[in-house]
């Protein structure tokens, strides 16, 4: 069996490949470049895969995505109508978006952003005493990334709620399904959490219009895609106070150009797209399980949709 890995991504190939080796020892594992030719592979490992593979190998039946989101495979060009895509699930990323989102909040929920300005002033001062209620965490994206942040933020007793089309719901949360559903979930969200996958009904949901339908004194945090953010929107919004701060982790470009407002907006806190990372082993281990699982003739989980895009 012959397994591609075409990932455009700066990581250290012999590490991914040396994993996958031994979870697959009898596989014949090629680092993809488009000056190889072509290798009749069925299976590859991709990150933002290059037209020219699906130029040159025209027999992949399996796309397995080093990553959550997907987005970057769909907007190939040339994808074929065909192909299965099989996007990570969790995988170790869930524990890791709970934690980045947790972080944000406790900036502004328990004054530790405050606390950092009164030590430069050496002033002993204390921030006002946290009540959750006035803290809702609303997320939009009730999937595994979504569901891991919902479980913390419950676990700690903030009233959370999460918005998908189907209404999927968690333990201890509210949930909000659709269009019908999305105004009444953002007039009860204080701390807005963006956990969708990017797509064509998702692209720009970060706005103004949506923003200003907010609880009082909002925060956003978008650890999706940059793309779900408008941009020109957002620094709108924090310089009127329609929002108090934002913590962006994706943007519609990255590396986020230097020369972009963002970097020295008092109100936005700044992270490259490390909310959660791919863990070699972690990732490896569930993209090999998967390929043993196909070659026997078993059915996989995970395989996205062409037509929702997810
Ligand atoms: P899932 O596919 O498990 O979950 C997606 C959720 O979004 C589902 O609840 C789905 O609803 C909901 N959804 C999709 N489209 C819509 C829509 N049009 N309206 C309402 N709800 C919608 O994905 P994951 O949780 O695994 O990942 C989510 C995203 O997180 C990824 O796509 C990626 O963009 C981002 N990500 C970012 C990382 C980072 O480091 N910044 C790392 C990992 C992921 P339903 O349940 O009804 O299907
Ligand atoms: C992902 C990501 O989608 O890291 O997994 O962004």
């Amino acid at each position: 069996m012959k397994i591609l890995f075409a990932c455009n991504l700066k990581i250290d190939f012999k590490l991914w490949t040396d994993i996958l080796h031994q979870h697959l020892p009898n596989a014949e594992v090629i680092v993809w470049n488009p000056d190889l030719q072509p290798t009749n592979a069925e299976y590859a490992i991709v990150w933002e895969p290059s037209p020219e593979l699906f130029n040159k190998e025209t027999n992949l039946k399996y796309l397995f995505n080093l990553g959550a989101g997907v987005d970057g495979i769909f907007k190939t060009p040339n994808l074929p109508k065909d192909i299965n895509i099989v996007r990570l699930e969790d995988a170790g990323m869930g524990v890791q978006m709970a934690e980045y989102a947790l972080h944000c909040v406790m900036q502004v929920a328990r004054g530790f952003e405050f606390y950092r300005g009164k030590q430069q002033e050496k002033t002993w001062k204390k921030f006002p005493i946290i009540k959750r209620e006035q803290w809702p965490v609303g997320i939009l994206g009730a999937g595994l990334m979504g569901g891991r942040v919902a479980q913390l933020f419950a676990s700690l007793d903030y009233p959370v709620a999460l918005w998908s089309r189907s209404g999927s719901n968690f333990e201890n949360t509210q949930s909000f399904k659709g269009a019908d559903e999305f105004d009444a979930f953002l007039n009860r969200t204080r701390v807005l959490i963006n956990l969708l996958p990017l797509t064509e009904s998702t692209k720009g949901i970060l706005n103004l219009e949506n923003f200003k339908k907010l609880m009082p004194d909002p925060y956003v945090i978008n650890i999706g895609r940059g793309p779900h953010l408008n941009e020109n929107d957002l620094i709108h919004a924090l310089d009127n106070d329609v929002l108090s701060g934002a913590f962006l982790d994706v943007f519609s470009t990255e590396p986020l150009p230097s020369d972009h407002a963002f970097w020295e907006h008092p109100k936005i806190t700044i992270t490259p797209h490390v909310a959660a990372v791919s863990l070699p082993n972690e990732t490896v281990s569930q993209i090999a399980k998967k390929i043993k699982q196909l070659s026997q003739g078993e059915s996989i989980t995970g395989i996205v949709s062409h037509t929702t895009g997810y």
